[in-house]
């Protein structure tokens, strides 16, 4: 008996895993039982380190016996299909050390709702944030600036690019080198675009955002991990439509939005609201333009998102 080998799942597709171990990659199916443990969560995912034995050694085929603990994870809330529930836990990659935010700042139009719920995500997974503004060939840089200043000033890495012109391209380079890294964002940003600035030669599918809706296309329909000439690898996943956060706690909002969590130390009451209270020293930073309104309002609305979760 062949002892059974460890690999990274690259690909899943409808229960089919592309496992590289070593220098090869093994088509493997999973033993039933691991499906059955995951209790409607991802029981594999794209970045999952496995074991699995050999089936047919010659044809490179396998069957994953065991999901290695996650070191990291990317979830989000996939919405139930009837109103009963609380949807279920889609979980996007695993072991990946950044998750890289890529927005574009036209075609579709800059979300900044989008890319602080992604910091929240970011903080719950364990993942470093880099946030990516591509498409800057489409916006006057005093458009793009204010934003850059709200996140530069958190401490998040903010690179500007354009995968279409190249620029800012060897800076992101430079951030994903020997890290594992997820690109995420929606639909028509050019998350894919930029991955092939970055693997000059790869074949991934891109496509024009619709020019009537502004959206984009939705492309790419499985998340894909590739490696990087310089070392390292990259995600590349499906843009979505909308972000729900899995397992949304009041705690994570309170402590994902770090500026907030700073300021609300301040506050006369340990359990301010933020909204009306007397003595708020959250409100009194945005009123001194030291916390952005724009972070309490969406503060204020993924707070409410973690209490109706939990009204389930
Ligand atoms: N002008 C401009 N267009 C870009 C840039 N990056 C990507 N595009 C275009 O935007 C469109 C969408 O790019 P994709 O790379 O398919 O976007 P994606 O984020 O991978 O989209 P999904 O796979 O659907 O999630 C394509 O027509 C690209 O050529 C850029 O920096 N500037
Ligand atoms: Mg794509
Ligand atoms: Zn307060």
């Amino acid at each position: 008996m062949i002892e059974p080998l460890t690999g990274k799942v690259l690909r899943s597709i409808r229960g089919h895993f592309w496992v590289a171990a070593g220098d090869e990659v093994f088509h493997c199916l999973a033993r039933d039982s691991l499906i059955k443990a995951s209790k409607g969560s991802t029981p594999l995912t794209v970045g999952d380190d496995v074991r699995f034995e050999l089936v047919d050694e010659a044809n490179r085929e396998g069957i994953i016996i065991e999901v290695l603990p996650r070191r990291t994870k990317l979830s989000r809330r996939v919405q139930p299909s009837s109103s009963e529930g609380s949807g279920y836990e889609d979980v996007v990659a695993a072991n990946v050390d950044q998750l890289v935010i890529v927005a574009s700042v036209r075609q579709p139009p800059l979300r900044p709702g989008l890319i602080d719920r992604y910091l929240v995500a970011a903080g719950k997974g364990g993942l470093d944030p880099i946030i990516c503004l591509n498409k800057i060939d489409l916006a006057q840089p005093r458009e793009v600036e204010p934003v850059v200043e709200i996140y530069r000033d958190l401490g998040y890495p903010v690179i500007l690019t354009s995968a279409r012109s190249g620029q800012g391209v060897d800076e992101l380079r430079h951030h994903l080198k020997d890290k594992i890294s997820v690109f995420a964002g929606h639909s028509g940003v050019g998350k894919s675009t930029l991955l092939k600035q970055l693997c000059p030669g790869i074949e991934v599918k891109v496509a024009e955002v619709n020019p009537k809706t502004g959206r984009g296309r939705h492309a790419t329909t499985a998340a894909q991990l590739v490696p990087l000439p310089e070392g390292g690898y990259v995600i590349d996943t499906p843009g979505i439509r909308q972000f729900g956060l899995w397992d949304l706690t009041l705690e994570d909002v309170q402590t994902y939005f770090v500026e907030i969590a700073e300021a609300a130390r301040g506050c006369r009451f340990r359990d301010c609201s933020h909204t009306v209270e007397p003595g708020c020293a959250v409100r009194q930073a945005v009123q001194q333009g030291r916390i952005h309104p724009q972070r309490l309002e969406h503060f204020l609305r993924l707070r409410e998102e973690s209490k109706q979760a939990r009204a389930f």
